[in-house]
């Protein structure tokens, strides 16, 4: 953001807050949401939310406005609460609807729909970064001191650092010369969260999971502006945006906690209960019921409450604030945190509301399981069971196993790569494995270089599979210069910041000369298969063939009609010699092939060597 429109941009916010305490005492409406709503929305439906002292339905009414019908007035418990039913009908046109509240006009903006989400599939490449971690692009927004937590100091690990929007959009070029179609960044909504005692540690909500706001993105990351302006540019430059989305939970502090709209707004307990993570009870048809409403309805911490999602008014708001999100911000795939521990009854509805709204868009959830059963229970799958989810795709944790199970055992009948060809061997399972998104960290995971015990080949190997595998990979920031470290005392050991992300940085790893010639290799690497991948068609679009694994060499191909790449991986400490005989069901008597890596021209591929540790990627001629 120029100094310019940071100038407009706080002045926007200064009239903003003017205009809302003038509604505050004239009207005693203070707070409606959504904060503003669409026309040519394919649902006309739309609930209001309108917060205020002591209201009463009577006095809330619609002033006449073409193709706007107010339906029903719900009122609930707590008198400070009006759910307002309208219907927006084809005729409705953008423009300012007015309300009437206690003889005091209220202005509420109808939008033209405009937002066509791009969806995501296997040609694209996700980075995923906790922007608070990863550049600071306006150091005058790192701390406010009107916020519950006003702290920032780079040199504590549990507190802000304060990177922020404005440094993602910076580095839109960084991350298109790697080769990225597509960003997710840790939640950017508002986390006006107090301290909390996290493992003994007092620690910032830097991480984004607990909203305090619904419809306010952090200052301390620029506000909505300065996301618009991220999502606008990155489009620019052909990169996609997800957002990260949290239905099960919300920040101790969220507005409306203060005061609630009635009592089972959360799911209450007698005494705390935190969630006990397990998901087996969910799809485990021996489960005892007690267990079952303990994962889905127990807190996933005690500064994190749980969200009552049978309740139709707090569904309804979880759901508009989906919509409005993907429409303000053009956001083209939603990932869905901690899945498993929402009602998944809502989470379908949920899922449904954005799917036809939006067919293109992708969404996938985040169940952080050991099994393929209970991946795809909890994904689009193909069990004949009372229950059917209709998430699309799922992170998928059995893979990130198998990976690494391949790299760091020995080969064996169950053991080392033969987990990774088991794991894939039960796509079965799922409706469409090929929307599963594949990974090798995050910011809860311990850093990948570090987990293959910092072996350059194996983390070539992990990253070569991660590329050219069924699904849609995503990466953590960091990874492609070689980042490491354990979740050792904590989980701040992998979040650190983005070496030259800060104007007072000693190294810039943004750029070729600050990064040592291993770092630039990793990353060229990286970019090399990245930007391969991204018009292989094989792997953009193809099927996936893979082998037995045969004493610890794992064989795969990813084709099309018109092209075939066949990905090679010797996962012993000697080297190999591979007869391809085995392999003419895909090769069909081709002789040659091209490996993308080195950029070597094989003249005869009927037999292979391949280096121990090592990975190639054939293009067959
Ligand atoms: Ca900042
Ligand atoms: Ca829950």
């Amino acid at each position: 953001m120029n100094f310019k429109t940071t100038k407009m941009y706080y002045l926007g916010i200064i009239l903003q807050f003017f205009v809302l305490i003038v509604d505050a005492q004239s009207t005693e409406v203070s707070r409606i949401n959504p904060t503003n709503w669409f026309v040519g929305m394919k649902n006309p439906n739309l609930q209001l939310m309108i917060n205020g002292k002591g209201l009463k339905a009577e006095l809330f009414k619609l002033k006449p406005y073409k193709g706007v019908k107010l339906r029903e007035i719900h009122t609930v418990e707590n008198p400070n609460y009006l759910f307002v039913d309208l219907e927006i009908s084809k005729k409705a046109k953008a423009g300012t609807v007015k309300f009437e509240y206690n003889g005091t006009t209220i202005n509420y903006e109808l939008l033209q729909k405009t937002a066509q989400p791009l969806g995501l599939d296997q040609s694209d490449f996700v980075y995923l970064l906790m922007p608070d971690r990863f550049s600071n692009g306006e150091p005058s927004n790192d701390k406010f001191a009107d916020m519950a937590d006003p702290n920032h100091d780079r040199n504590n690990p549990f507190l802000r650092h304060g990177g922020d929007l404005q440094g993602v959009t910076n580095h839109l070029d960084y991350l298109k010369e790697l080769g990225v179609t597509g960003i997710w960044m840790t939640p950017v909504i508002e986390n006006n969260q107090p301290l909390t005692d996290e493992g003994g540690v007092m620690r910032s909500a830097y991480h984004g999971y607990g909203f305090t706001d619904h419809y306010n993105v952090d200052k301390r990351l620029g506000g909505n502006e300065a996301y618009k302006i991220l999502s606008k540019e990155a489009h620019a430059k052909g990169i996609k945006i997800i957002q990260d989305a949290v239905y099960n939970h919300v920040g101790i502090n969220h507005w409306f906690l203060k005061d609630m709209p009635s009592k089972d707004w959360l799911n209450q307990w007698d005494k705390y209960t935190n969630t006990t993570y397990k998901d087996q009870p969910l799809f485990d048809i021996h489960a005892s019921t007690l267990d079952t409403k303990i994962v889905r309805n127990g807190w996933f911490t005690s500064f994190l409450p749980d969200l009552n999602q049978n309740n139709p008014f707090v569904a309804n708001f979880l759901i508009q604030h989906a919509l409005w999100s993907v429409e303000t911000f053009n956001i083209d795939a939603w990932r869905i945190d901690t899945y498993i521990y929402n009602d998944l009854d809502f989470m379908n509805n949920c899922n449904q509301a954005l799917l036809d709204e939006y067919p293109n868009i992708h969404i996938f959830g985040e169940s952080a399981v050991g099994t393929v059963i209970s991946q795809a229970y909890f994904t689009k799958n193909n069990f004949n069971i009372p229950f059917k989810s209709n998430l699309p795709g799922a992170l998928d944790f059995v893979v990130e196993e198998g990976i690494f199970e391949a790299l760091n055992h020995d080969f064996g009948w169950n053991e080392g790569v033969s987990r990774l060809y088991t794991v894939l061997a039960q796509d079965l399972a799922y409706a469409d494995a090929t929307k599963n998104v594949n990974f090798l960290e995050n910011h809860d995971h311990h850093r990948f270089f570090s987990v293959v015990g910092e072996d350059f080949d194996k983390y070539k190997m992990g990253i070569t599979w991660l590329l050219t595998l069924r699904g849609i990979p995503h990466f953590y920031y960091g990874t492609e210069i070689l980042m490491k470290n354990f979740k050792d005392p904590s989980d701040a050991e992998v979040r650190r910041d983005f070496p030259g992300g800060w104007a007072d940085d000693k190294v810039n790893k943004f750029k070729a000369n600050g990064r040592t010639e291993k770092e630039n290799e990793a990353f060229d690497f990286v970019k090399k298969l990245a930007n391969y991948r991204k018009n292989s068609e094989a792997i953009s679009k193809g099927n996936f063939m893979q082998f037995v694994p045969e004493e610890g060499v794992y064989v795969y191909f990813r084709y099309t009609e018109n092209q075939k790449v066949m990905v090679i991986a010797n996962t012993n400490k000697t080297e190999k010699s591979l007869d391809t005989v085995r392999f003419q069901e895909m090769l069909k008597g081709a002789k040659s092939a091209k490996e993308i890596i080195s950029g070597v021209e094989f003249k005869d591929i009927s037999t292979v060597k391949i280096d121990a540790k090592g990975v190639m990627v054939l293009e067959i001629n």
